[in-house]
């Protein structure tokens, strides 16, 4: 697929064109052609509107004031003008207010007799149409938005005597136009830009002012001026401003009374049965839901068929119960403090997502509705569903963003405080990270916690953030139902028409604290003051329609009665149930994707040769049959040293890449790269798009053109943004287990501005939502004196949080490897050659499970001439190496070796130079560690068999307090001691920071002390505290230390059960009784830095850190 939009540019030669336009006509060019058409087409219509010489920028001015003039007195200007602006043709600045549109000229204005118009009339045109644009511009500073009416102004007395609420806020200087009683029958005409008149092309001045009012300054508040599209503006003025749009029939006040009495009687049920439980209610925005409904049955109507929504506490057990419908017996299970039934550490009620297919009753078609489940960790979730509803979209050849959407929610103090919000907002124009528009709604309670919005932020709006993308935002007074529902009517519309993306501020209120046990009064004492005297949305709106009979009283109770019974059978339901599921919780659900298949069986990740030569020799060459298409000379190059590494059957690290990404592509998978100038590579190895020289945006992306049948491959260079570039495509990567989705940081150090990503989403994910991924982290990582920053993908933290246990070693078999990577929460890994790059990636897919892969991955390695790997290891048979023995003389003679040094990533290249230099080749064994975590304790073991009597040294470049050495530390003891002093003790890693519901940790429980209860729902503790635990084992597999693998390992529900055996031999015991063998560390010592700042430190510190490795 070409991304090219190539206009044939004029510096080709005509035999060039006709070439380059032969090339673009093969089949698989079509695209760059039409892209390219399109191109050409603007580029024409540009140029035309530029070389008219009467609309280029100066002569417009020049135009606009002769006509401004022509205005204030026709005869100050030459009378071939006067008569061209009598026409009026004339369309001036849209701040003008033009004519075009409506015809009355201003003549019919002037008094009897006709004439030019007098200066009088013409002011008073002038400032109507100035306060027209003011209204629109600035009205809603002064809309009653505030359902509390804290901040809400008073209405006003004009010169005519009206209240208003325009103030001079809004009016600014055009208030001295403000005219006199007299004036306020008076006719005005009104400019091409409102449409307040409707069919009227002039209106009274007092209709004028008090339509204005009545869109500008009531319960809406639209901010759309500063958009940059007079077609938008329009398109919303008129949405606002056309009389009779907000009218409802009889039957959408009922629906809208009806979802309002669920919406509020849910709450209240929640608060009647669960009093001291917190659930962070919706009370005081209510609307939401009904805000909620709307947007989605407008957007069905219009052709959405899947919703993906993302959002906050606030309100979100109501959403999940009135908008996606979801069985309520299922939430009320989560109040239960019920054990769960599947493993996973699970997460709390009010974070957990769900996945729902059903039939819109109001627009009667299918709908999948998804909320993504969440951390605490407000608006971190945003980019996560963009990437998930792209990566829908993609996948239902959905260009358009017309069957898939996006809804995200926000808190009012969450969405301006998080800077996620903004990188996220900088996506959704972008060509590869688009949704086609998103629905901002947020619950703006004028509260954060206990922070009010004066000191939470500098903007006037909490909104103001999407004023940079240019969405329209619609501030609404929450406790108008007619009015939220009609923004949701008018934003649904917007993007399914422009497909950019638009917020609607719902300005309500929080009735309770923060949370229901919170105390609001503390804090804000006289908002709640205020609060407690109102009377709920729902209240205010049954009475209104019963006074204009549009309900009786009775209904209204029957209604809310039906509710509460449904609500009643629910919870009665719900008692029944001894469990919760976490499985009902999935927000992305691979239906297809587990069943049937092998739960230990790994394909095949080895190809034939012929594939590697094909892709090899496609990733070498510019586009076939485009003789013309200009290629950098240094880029050929690099092609050509490409080829002649196929033709000697090498790989070097950019070509072994390629190879993972071509073969699996080949298969069917779709492979997405993503990350800051990753098309070409941050070190210029990769080049994956090839540059036209001579035509802009002409590209060609020979991974793209390797066999005809192959699965889509995307390359995208993204916005200078961790956070939401790897939430984005951590998100991409939940919707389909059959893509290989990688992210790559500019240098691996960067990934820290991303951690909320990487610590609540990618490794933690599966265990709190049994959600799994199979995203890959590539993390450019090695000191090679480029300072602190530059140097280290900070190994040690992705290590640290891997949830493998120091101190056990799993039983041994052949599939050790397996069953540890199916218990891991992710892989870590450093690899040292192409080959094995290859099979790692390729491995990614080929697992029957899907496990997040954390790749260090080097940067002078790219160009090493050592750093090359043969077809060989990369055909079929060949596979993934876990580590990579000594393949040498140390190796084929190990009795001689004296000293194993042990090591992980770029180092060994230092190490293996360093040790030839000392010719130590028959002395000292080098082992890399490949893959890092899992740890292979069972290869390790075996390399510390084979090596008896060396030494056994951790050489790393990084700090002692960095890199691997924290995390290999224990398990190289528990790998080599394994089998030696037996004694108890068994604690356990895990990948989430704790554990969730009541019955699995005691955070919640009102009391300290574990009772019994507890002690046995908890066998480590169990363990810990009894000390007959052990000889009372009920299996007697346990008693005799034999493991029992089907039920240590699940097959069946794929499941990793916590009891493990009990005797399990260990590091520390080894470690206690100082009798196991030893490893000792050789590099850096600790440190607070991770780099030098010099390059002479940092080869005097590699020095030292090989002359300690290496000495005999
Ligand atoms: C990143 C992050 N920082 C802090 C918090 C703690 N916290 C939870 S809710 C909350 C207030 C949120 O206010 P707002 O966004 O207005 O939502 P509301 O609760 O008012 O609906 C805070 C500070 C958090 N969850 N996430
Ligand atoms: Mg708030």
């Amino acid at each position: 697929m070409h991304r090219a939009s190539a206009t044939i540019s004029t510096t080709l030669t005509p035999m060039s064109r006709r070439n380059f336009l032969i090339w673009m006509q093969n089949a698989n060019n079509r695209k760059l052609i039409r892209n390219a058409a399109a191109a050409i087409w603007a580029r024409k219509y540009s140029s035309a509107a530029l070389n008219e010489q009467f609309v280029n920028g100066t002569s417009a001015a020049y135009v606009e004031e002769i006509y401004n003039s022509w205005l204030r007195d026709p005869q100050s200007v030459h009378t071939s003008w006067d008569a061209y602006f009598r026409t009026n043709q004339y369309s001036g600045p849209p701040n003008l207010a033009p004519m075009g549109r409506n015809t009355m000229p201003l003549s019919a204005f002037m008094g009897a007799g006709g004439g030019a118009p007098d200066e009088k009339t013409i002011d008073d045109h002038l400032a109507v149409q100035a306060i027209i644009r003011s209204y629109q511009s600035r009205g809603h500073l002064a809309a009653d938005l505030d359902p509390l009416g804290i901040k809400t102004r008073e209405t006003t007395v004009s010169k005519d005597g009206l209240q208003r609420r325009a103030n001079e806020d809004v009016l600014r200087q055009h208030t001295s136009f403000f005219f006199g009683e007299n004036d306020m029958e008076r006719k005005f005409k009104l400019p091409s830009t409102t449409f307040i008149g409707g069919e009227e092309s002039s209106l009274p001045l007092k209709d004028i002012l008090s339509r204005l009012e009545n869109v500008y300054c009531n319960k809406i508040g639209v901010e759309f001026m500063f958009i940059n599209s007079l077609d938008q503006c329009n398109w919303i003025r008129k949405r606002f401003e056309t009389p009779g749009v907000m009218t409802f029939s009889p039957e959408q006040k009922r629906l809208i009374l009806a979802r309002l009495t669920r919406a509020t009687g849910f709450e209240a049920f929640l608060a009647k049965k669960y009093s001291s439980e917190k659930r962070f209610g919706l009370e005081g925005c209510e609307m939401m839901i009904v805000a909620l409904k709307e947007i989605i049955d407008v957007s069905t109507d219009l052709g959405v068929e899947s919703v993906i929504m993302g959002m906050p506490h606030r309100g979100r057990l109501n959403t999940l119960a009135n908008v996606c419908r979801k069985p309520l017996e299922q939430i009320f299970n989560q109040f239960a403090g019920l054990e769960a039934a599947d493993d996973g550490s699970g997460d709390v009620k009010y974070h957990l997502g769900t996945y729902i297919e059903r039939l819109n009753r109001v627009t009667n078609k299918n709908i999948r509705l998804a909320v993504v489940a969440n951390p605490s960790h407000l608006e971190a979730v945003d980019p996560v569903v963009q990437g998930k509803t792209r990566a829908e979209q993609f996948y239902r050849g959905d260009q358009e963003g017309k069957k898939v959407m996006s809804i995200l929610l926000h808190g009012d103090a969450a969405f301006c405080g998080q800077g996620v919000v903004y990188e996220t907002m900088h996506l959704s124009d972008l060509p590869d990270y688009t949704t086609h528009g998103t629905i901002h709604v947020v619950a703006n309670n004028q509260v954060g916690f206990t922070t009010d919005p004066r000191f939470s932020r500098s903007s006037p709006y909490c909104t103001d953030v999407a004023r940079v993308v240019n969405a329209p935002i619609f501030h609404v007074n929450a406790d108008d139902p007619e009015a939220v529902m009609h923004v949701c009517k008018v934003a649904a519309e917007w993007r399914a028409t422009f497909h950019k993306d638009v917020v609607i501020d719902l300005v309500c209120y929080r009735r309770n604290g923060h949370n229901e046990i919170d105390e609001p009064m503390f804090t804000q004492p006289l908002m709640y003051q205020k609060i407690r005297k109102m009377k709920n949305c729902l209240d205010l709106y049954a009475d209104k329609l019963i006074a204009e009979g549009t309900v009786t009283g009775d209904e209204v109770k029957s209604v809310a009665a039906k509710y509460e019974k449904i609500c009643e059978e629910a919870f009665e339901g719900a008692k029944k149930e001894t469990h919760i599921k976490y499985k009902d919780w999935l927000d992305s659900p691979w239906s297809g994707f587990f069943e049937g298949k092998d739960p230990l069986l790994v394909c095949q990740t080895g190809v034939k040769e012929e594939t590697l030569v094909h892709i090899g020799t496609r990733f070498s060459q510019p586009p076939p049959n485009a003789a013309e298409f200009v290629i950098h000379r240094g880029l050929l190059r690099i092609l050509a040293a490409r080829k002649a590494m196929v033709d000697e059957k090498q790989v070097d690290w950019a070509l072994g890449e390629a190879m993972a990404f071509g073969t699996l592509l080949k298969e069917g998978i779709h492979v997405r790269l993503s990350g800051q100038d990753v098309e070409r590579g941050t070190f210029s190895h990769r080049h994956h798009v090839l540059h036209h020289q001579l035509v802009d945006k002409a590209t060609y992306n020979s991974l793209q053109h390797l066999y005809p049948d192959q699965a889509p491959y995307s390359v995208s260079n993204s916005s200078l943004s961790e956070y939401a570039v790897l939430g984005f495509e951590h998100g991409y990567s939940m919707t389909n287990p059959n893509a290989l989705v990688l992210w790559e940081g500019q240098f691996g150090d960067f990934a820290n501005t991303a951690q909320c990503i990487i610590d609540q989403f990618i490794s933690s994910g599966q265990a709190k939502w049994v959600r799994q991924s199979g995203l890959v982290m590539l993390l450019p990582h090695g000191m090679e004196g480029m300072g602190p920053e530059h140097s280290s993908g900070r190994v040690e933290r992705f290590l640290q949080m891997s949830s493998d246990d120091p101190d056990y070693f799993p039983p041994e078999s052949d599939e050790f490897a397996i069953r540890q990577l199916h218990d891991i929460n992710w892989i870590v890994a450093n690899c040292t050659t192409p080959a094995n790059l290859f099979h790692i990636l390729r491995r990614q897919i080929a697992l029957p499970f899907r496990k997040p892969l954390i790749l260090m991955t080097p940067k002078s390695l790219l160009r090493h001439p050592e750093a090359r790997s043969s077809f060989c290891d990369m055909v079929e048979g060949t596979e993934f190496q876990r580590i990579i023995p000594d393949n040498g003389p140390a190796g084929e003679n190990p009795d001689c070796v004296k000293k194993v040094v042990f090591c992980s990533g770029k180092v060994y290249y230092d190490l293996t130079k360093a040790r030839a230099e000392r010719e130590l080749e028959n002395e000292v064994a080098i082992v890399r560690l490949e893959q890092i975590s899992p740890f292979p304790f069972d290869l390790i073991k075996e390399q510390g068999n084979i090596y008896k009597n060396a030494e056994l040294i951790w050489a790393q470049e990084e700090h002692k307090n960095q890199g691997p050495w924290p995390y290999v530390q224990q398990r190289f003891l528990t790998a080599f001691n394994h089998g030696k002093d037996i004694s108890q003790s068994d604690e356990h890693a895990s990948s989430t920071t704790s554990t969730t519901t009541n019955t699995n940790a005691n955070t919640d429980s009102d009391t300290d002390s574990e009772s019994e209860s507890d002690t046995k729902s908890k066998p480590w503790l169990s363990r810990m505290f009894s000390s007959s635990s052990k000889s009372s084992s009920t299996n007697n597999q346990e008693a005799t230390g034999e493991f029992n693998a089907a039920k240590h390992f699940d097959l069946k529900n794929m499941r990793h059960d916590f009891n493990r055996p009990a005797d399990t031999k260990t590091a520390s015991d080894a470690r206690k009784s100082q009798t196991g063998r030893k490893i000792r560390y050789a590099g850096r010592p600790c440190g607070a830095s991770t780099a030098t700042g010099s390059k002479a430190q940092h080869n005097r510190e590699l020095n030292a850190l090989l002359n300690d490795a290496l000495s005999i």
